[in-house]
C-alpha cells in the first residue's frame, strides 16, 4: 500500500477486534469480541483513519485485509508452531509468569524466544505497510515488546507508542530473563513507553541504566504526569505511567436498564434470594487468586463465621489458554475445592459455590454484579484488573462492597475498597468478614468514594492522556 492511502492512526495487537470463527461445516465468519481497547480506540481510530494490526486467532490461515464497521483490519497470520511457541510459549509461558511476580515458574526456552522475534519482525512489518508517512502507531502489550525497534528501523519517519497492559516485574526479577537486554532495547524503539503503574515505568528506568548503560532522569514519574525520559541520540524516549480504566458510563447505564434490574433479581431468585449473594469473575487464570478467595470461605464456613444457609458464591471462571499446562492443573485445583465446598456445606439444590467456566455476555455479567452482596478480587498480581472498576460501575444503588488485592494496580485509585494482601488468608477472611456484615450507611459511604474514582477516570481519559502525552503538539 502505499503512503498516501495508508493509515494515520495504528494499533497493533497480538490479537483483532475480531475473532475468526471455522464453523463445523468447513465455513468461516468474524465473531465480533467488543474489548475495552476497541472501545476506548474507537473514536481515534474512525476520526483519524484508523487502523488494527493482530491476529485473527486462528492458526495457519491467510485472511486478507478487510474492513469491519469503517474500521480496517490487517490480520497476521501464525502458523500452528508458532502459536504453541510465540503465543503459548514464550508470551503466557515465559513472559506471563515473569511479570506477575513468578507466582509459578517461568520458563526459558530458546526455540519459543526464536519465534517471538520471528513474529514481532511479522507485525512491524504489517504496521510499516500500512502506516502513512508520519502516521502514529500504538503497539499494546508483552506480545511485541520488540516490535517498537523494529519499526522504528523500518519506518524512522513514525510516532511510535507502546503501553503494557500487565505489571513490569521488580528488576531483580526482570533480570532473570536470558534476554533481557533485546526486549528492553525492543521497548525503547518507542517515543512513548506506558505502564499501568509509576513503580513500573521506575523499574524499566533503572534497566535502561543498568543494561544498557543510558542515563535516564532521575525523578519520581507521576500519575499520567512528569514521565521519566531517556535521551537515545537525537531522540528522547519518554517512560510514563497510565492506569488504564473501563467505559464506565456505558456500565452505569447498563446497570441501571429495566432488563437489567429485573435480571439481577432472577439472579437471585434463582440462588435462592439468599441473605448475602458473593461474587468472583476473573479469566481462570493462576494470577487471579480465585483458589484464595475459595479457600478463604471454606475456613470461614468451617468456623461458623459464615453461616451456609444464608450465603451463595458465584464464580465465573472464564475459559483462558487452555491448552497451557499450568492453566490445565490449576483448573482441576480449583474445581476440586469448589466441589470440597459444595460436598461440605451444600444442600440438595442449594450448593455453595456456583462455579461457570464459561463466558457470558455484558449485559447478563452487569446483573451478575448488581446481584453481588460482596465482589471479591484477589490476584496475587495483576497489572490493573477491569473488573474490580466494572463492578463499582454497576453499583449506582451504592450497595455491595469491594473485597481487593493490595497486588492489583487497581488497588492505588480503590483506597475505599476492603484491601487484602492475598498471601494472608487470615486478613482475607477477616476482610470477606467485614464486607459480609458491613453496616449499610458505612458500604454506601465506601461505594459513593470508589464511583467517585471510577466515574471521572474512564477508559476514554486514559486513552487520550496517553495520546496526548505521546504527541503533545496535537492534545486529543
Ligand atoms: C489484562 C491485565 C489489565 C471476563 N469474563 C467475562 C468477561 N470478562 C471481562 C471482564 C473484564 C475483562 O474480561 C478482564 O479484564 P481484567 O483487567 O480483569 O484482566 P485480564 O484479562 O488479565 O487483562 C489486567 C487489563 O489487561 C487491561 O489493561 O487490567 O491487569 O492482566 O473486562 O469483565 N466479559 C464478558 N463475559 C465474561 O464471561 N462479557
Amino acid at each position: 500500500m502505499s503512503s498516501e492511502n495508508g493509515a494515520e492512526f495504528i494499533v497493533a495487537a497480538n490479537r483483532l477486534p475480531v475473532d475468526l470463527e471455522r464453523l463445523p461445516d468447513g465455513s468461516q465468519r468474524w465473531k465480533h469480541s467488543p474489548g475495552g481497547l476497541v472501545s476506548a480506540l474507537e473514536p481515534f481510530l474512525r476520526s483519524h483513519s484508523g487502523a488494527w494490526v493482530g491476529w485473527p486467532g486462528v492458526a495457519d490461515v491467510e485472511v486478507d485485509e478487510f474492513t469491519e464497521d469503517g474500521l480496517r483490519l490487517y490480520p497476521v497470520s501464525l502458523t500452528a508452531d508458532e502459536v504453541r511457541d510465540y503465543y503459548e510459549g514464550f508470551s503466557n509461558a515465559t513472559l506471563w509468569p515473569l511479570y506477575h511476580d513468578v507466582v509459578a515458574p517461568p520458563e526459558f526456552d530458546r526455540g519459543w524466544w526464536d519465534s517471538y522475534v520471528k513474529v514481532n519482525h511479522r507485525f512491524a512489518e504489517a504496521c510499516a505497510k500500512v502506516a502513512a508517512q508520519g502516521a502514529t502507531v500504538w503497539i499494546q502489550d508483552y506480545q511485541l515488546q520488540l516490535a517498537p525497534a523494529i519499526l522504528r528501523e523500518l519506518r524512522p519517519d513514525l510516532r511510535i507508542g507502546f503501553f503494557l497492559h500487565i505489571p513490569f516485574p521488580p528488576t531483580e526479577l526482570f533480570m532473570q530473563l536470558p534476554w533481557r537486554a533485546e526486549i528492553v532495547r525492543g521497548l525503547l524503539g518507542a517515543d512513548l513507553i506506558g505502564f499501568h503503574r509509576p513503580g513500573g515505568a521506575q523499574n524499566f528506568l533503572w534497566l535502561a541504566r543498568r543494561l544498557l548503560g543510558l542515563e535516564p532522569t532521575r525523578g519520581a514519574v507521576g500519575v499520567r504526569t512528569r514521565p521519566g525520559v531517556i535521551q537515545l541520540g537525537d531522540r528522547a524516549v519518554r517512560v510514563g505511567a497510565f492506569p488504564i480504566s473501563i467505559d464506565s458510563a456505558g456500565l452505569d447505564a447498563l446497570s441501571r436498564k429495566r432488563e437489567t434490574v429485573a435480571r439481577t433479581q432472577q439472579i437471585r431468585a434463582d440462588l435462592g434470594n439468599p441473605k448475602k449473594v458473593i461474587l468472583g469473575v476473573d479469566r481462570l487464570d493462576y494470577t487471579k487468586g480465585i483458589d484464595v478467595r475459595l479457600y478463604a470461605l471454606q475456613e470461614l464456613l468451617r468456623e461458623g463465621r459464615v453461616d451456609p444457609a444464608e450465603v451463595a458464591m458465584v464464580q465465573l471462571a472464564t475459559p483462558s489458554r487452555e491448552r497451557v499446562e499450568h492453566y490445565q492443573r490449576m483448573r482441576s485445583d480449583i474445581e476440586q475445592v469448589v466441589s470440597r465446598i459444595n460436598g461440605e456445606f451444600g444442600r440438595i439444590g442449594r450448593p455453595i459455590v456456583h462455579y461457570l467456566h464459561q463466558s457470558i455476555g455484558r449485559a447478563e455479567l452487569s446483573a451478575f454484579f448488581s446481584a453481588a452482596d460482596v465482589m471479591l478480587v484477589t490476584p496475587l498480581r495483576d497489572g490493573m484488573n477491569l473488573v474490580c472498576k466494572e463492578y463499582v460501575a454497576c453499583r449506582h444503588d451504592l450497595g455491595g462492597a469491594l473485597v481487593l488485592s493490595e497486588f492489583a494496580g487497581a488497588a492505588a485509585e480503590l483506597t475505599s475498597a476492603f484491601l487484602v494482601n492475598p498471601h494472608d488468608l487470615d486478613g482475607v477472611k477477616n476482610a470477606m468478614h467485614a464486607a459480609l456484615t458491613i453496616d449499610p450507611a458505612e458500604g454506601r459511604r465506601r461505594m459513593r468514594a470508589l464511583r467517585r474514582q471510577v466515574l471521572t477516570h474512564d477508559v476514554d481519559r486514559w486513552a487520550r492522556s496517553f495520546l496526548d502525552a505521546l504527541d503533545p503538539e496535537h492534545a486529543h
